[in-house]
């Protein structure tokens, strides 16, 4: 079997999504999602300048082979970019092996591990009330577990706590120019914990909640929020120090018991590899779509294992339902699999990408569609095109940037 086509689709059905689609002389076709928010189309010229000339004609069973092609075989290793293009492909090969195979591809990775997959969902508020609502409305749609993020008195704006632009649409990651955010990091610390504290009053001792402190704190200061945080017992304090800062949570472990997630922006084992060899950390982060596809974050997950470190994936609304299918397979077949973020898409976006995968009752299942189990409408992905947009930027009173 040959590669014999390559195909690169941006579409943005409320949001960019950069996809692979492969196709095989058999008429096979693989799906690999290459999204990077704010940078996609970096990752679009890296595909389709520099490796859609070497997939054609190469052999899509030599899927480990062709990971060590393209990532060794560049001399230029690492990086959002690189990794994201690699992931597409290895996607797409995993995609089309487990087509060939007539199996959904959980079962080619050990098959499952467990019936259905813990997700947890975002519950965002400017206040208290709209946070505590926010919480109600996840409780409602099903999830067991929920990420708390909350307005800080002073702040304008907060990670995760989206503004609409009037009709509806969060804002936050589709504008021509970045929104600048403005943050006080000593604001902030005084007010989450009683955040914790009134939303464990409201709905008990039981919720697992989770809190993302999006890389803004410097590791004392973090060791202070975990400490702060531990008697209301999170599920985990995710990002709680800038990812290029991996000693730091040295500092931060040394504190406090309440357990850690990081990764959503690392790209290698590599990354991970103090934190998880000195137990600093309890969750890896990594999804299927910044780590270089489905056979690193294998690995990565087999790794964590050893030291009884959990695989949760990163779900947001910017990685595609390709990125989120690769995951769930991931997922269900992995004994040391943890929770699944689920931040779900647009209905537009679920009609780009038609998926076997479902959400009921607060967990997800991949399906048993051989492959992936994703299609792509490429009619319905090309009447949305590609629209300019970036993250926000954050900003200290001072005007000096800060970490979003
Ligand atoms: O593109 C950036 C988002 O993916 C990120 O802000 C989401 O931190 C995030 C999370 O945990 O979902
Ligand atoms: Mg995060």
């Amino acid at each position: 079997m040959k590669i014999v086509d390559a195909k690169v689709v941006v579409t943005s059905p409320g949001r960019n999504f950069v996809t692979l689609k492969l196709t095989t002389d058999e008429g096979v076709t693989g799906l690999g999602d290459a999204t990077l928010n704010g940078r996609e189309l970096a990752v679009v010229g890296y595909l389709e300048e520099h490796v859609v000339p070497l997939l054609i004609g190469r052999d899509p069973h030599r899927v480990e082979d062709t990971w060590q092609y393209l990532y060794r075989g560049a001399y230029w290793r690492r990086g959002p970019v690189t990794m994201a293009a690699i992931a597409a492909v290895d996607t797409a090969l995993w995609d089309i092996k487990a087509k060939v195979a007539g199996l959904p591809l959980y079962q080619l990775l050990g098959g499952p591990s467990r019936e259905r997959l813990r997700t947890y969902g975002h519950a965002n508020g400017r206040d208290l009330p709209e946070l505590l609502d926010s919480v109600r409305a996840r409780l409602a749609e099903g999830y067991p577990a929920v990420r708390i993020q909350s307005g800080v008195p002073g702040l304008e704006s907060v990670y995760g706590v989206h503004v609409t632009d009037g009709v509806g649409a969060p804002v936050l990651h589709q504008r021509a120019l970045p929104l600048v955010e403005n943050w006080d990091t000593d604001a902030y610390l005084r007010h989450i914990p009683g955040v914790f504290e009134a939303v464990r009053a409201e709905f008990g001792p039981e919720l697992p909640l989770l809190h993302d402190a999006h890389h803004r704190l410097t590791p004392n200061q973090a060791a202070r929020l975990a400490r702060d945080l531990e008697a209301y017992r999170p599920y985990w304090l995710e990002d709680c120090t800038p990812a290029e800062n991996q000693e730091g949570l040295r500092l931060v472990r040394r504190h406090s018991t309440t357990p850690l997630a990081i990764g959503e922006v690392f790209n290698t084992l590599h990354d991970y590899q103090a934190l998880i060899t000195e137990q600093l950390i309890d969750y890896v982060r990594s999804s299927v779509t910044h780590f270089g596809g489905v056979t690193p974050l294998r690995k990565l997950f087999d790794f964590a294992a050893q030291y009884q470190v959990k695989g949760a994936p990163h779900g947001p609304e910017d990685i595609s339902p390709v990125g989120t299918a690769a995951a769930l397979h991931l997922d269900l077949a992995a004994h040391n699999f943890g929770i699944q973020e689920y931040a779900g898409h647009t209905p537009l976006t679920e009609e780009v990408f038609p998926h076997a995968y479902a959400f009921a009752d607060g967990h997800l299942h991949p399906g048993d569609e051989p492959g992936l189990g994703v299609e792509l409408d490429e009619g319905l992905a090309a009447a949305h095109p590609y629209e300019p947009a970036y993250l926000p930027v954050n900003r200290l009173k001072d005007g000096s940037v800060h970490d979003w």
